[in-house]
C-alpha cells in the first residue's frame, strides 16, 4: 500500500515514518511513503503557497492551485484510483473501524493543512474526504497524517508479528487495555498482581478482563454501554469485575491504578443487572 502525503514539511513525514513498526514496514516494502511538496508547484517568484483569507481574519490560507498541481502529481504516481483524505478539524472522527477499512485500499493521498487551513474549493473540486484525529487545535495536519499512517499500516498483512486471539482483540477494541507489568516483581514496594505470576492462563485472562472493565469504568465510562450492546461485555462480566474489585488488596488496587473504587462501583452497578444471555444465541 502506498501513502502520498502532500505537505509543506516533508521531513516531518519522512522522520515520523522511519522508526519502529512503521519504519520496519517501509524497509520491508509492506508500505510506501511518498511526499509531495506543494511549494514545488508555486508559480510566482516568491514561491507562495498561501494568501490572506477573503473576509478578513487571522492566519493565511493555502492556495488552491499549488495543491491541485500537487494532488495531480500524487494521482499520476498512484497510476490509478486513490482515496483522497484531507486531515481537518472539521472531518469525520478517525477510528479503529476507519483504520481497518483504509487498510484495504492500495493508494491513499493524505493532504496536510497549515496556517489557517486550505481553500475549501480545492477540497470540493478534488473530492477530498475530511478526517479529524481529534478535537483540539493543531499547527498542521502532518501529525494527523502520521497517526493515520501508523494506525492503518498495523492492519496490513505482515506488518505486525503474531497478534492476540480475535475475541481478545475485539475485547481490547471496545474496552481499555489491561495494565502490563514486567520485572522486577516488586518495585517501590508495589507488587505485580500475584495471579499474573501463577502461570494459570485462564485465571490470567479473567484477571485481565476484569481489570480492563474496571479501568474502563474509571477512565472512559461512556464506552461501557457500547461494549454491552456489542456483546463484548454482559451482566455476568460486569458482576465478575465487581467481585474482583472487592477481592483486590490495597496494594493491588494501587498497582492497577484504580484510584477511585467507589466511583467505579457506582458506574458499573447499573450494568450488572443486564441479562447474561445477550450474546446472541437465543431469540
Ligand atoms: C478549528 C484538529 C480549527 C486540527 C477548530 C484535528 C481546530 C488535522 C487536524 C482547528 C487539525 C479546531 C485534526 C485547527 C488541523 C490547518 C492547519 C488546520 C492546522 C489546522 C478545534 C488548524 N485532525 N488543524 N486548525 O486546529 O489540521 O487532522
Amino acid at each position: 500500500m502506498r501513502f502520498h502525503v502532500l505537505t509543506l514539511f516533508p521531513e516531518m513525514i519522512r522522520q515520523g515514518c522511519s522508526h519502529g513498526v512503521v519504519g520496519q514496514a517501509v524497509k520491508d516494502g509492506k508500505i510506501r511513503i511518498e511526499t509531495v511538496n506543494p511549494r514545488d508547484f508555486a508559480t510566482d517568484v516568491h514561491r507562495s503557497v498561501d494568501d490572506r483569507p477573503f473576509g478578513g481574519g487571522d492566519g493565511m490560507v493555502l492556495l488552491p492551485e499549488p495543491l491541485a498541481a500537487a494532488t495531480g502529481k500524487a494521482l499520476s504516481a498512484a497510476g490509478g484510483p486513490a482515496r483522497k483524505i484531507y486531515l481537518s478539524a472539521r472531518g469525520r472522527p478517525f477510528s479503529d473501524a476507519m483504520s481497518r477499512e483504509l487498510a484495504t485500499v492500495d493508494e491513499v493521498v493524505l493532504l496536510c493543512g497549515r496556517y489557517g487551513g486550505v481553500d475549501q474549493r480545492l477540497i470540493e473540486a478534488e473530492g477530498y474526504e475530511e478526517v479529524s484525529i481529534g478535537d483540539y487545535v493543531l499547527s498542521g495536519g502532518e501529525l494527523g497524517a502520521l497517526v493515520v499512517i501508523d494506525a492503518v499500516s498495523r492492519h496490513r498483512p505482515g506488518v505486525l508479528g503474531n497478534s492476540a486471539s480475535s475475541f481478545d482483540e475485539s475485547f481490547a477494541e471496545v474496552l481499555l487495555e489491561h495494565p502490563q507489568y514486567t520485572r522486577p516483581r516488586e518495585w517501590l514496594g508495589l507488587e505485580v498482581p500475584v495471579v499474573l505470576l501463577s502461570g494459570n492462563h485462564a485465571k490470567v485472562r479473567d484477571w485481565r478482563r476484569n481489570a480492563a472493565v474496571l479501568l474502563t469504568a474509571q477512565a472512559r465510562p461512556e464506552l461501557l454501554s457500547d461494549a454491552m450492546s456489542r456483546g463484548v461485555l454482559n451482566g455476568s462480566g460486569v458482576r465478575a469485575a465487581l467481585e474482583a474489585l472487592e477481592a483486590l488488596s490495597d496494594g493491588e488496587r494501587r498497582a492497577i491504578g484504580l484510584r477511585d473504587p467507589g466511583l467505579v462501583r457506582a458506574r458499573l452497578r447499573p450494568f450488572s443487572q443486564a441479562l447474561s444471555g445477550s450474546r446472541g444465541s437465543e431469540p
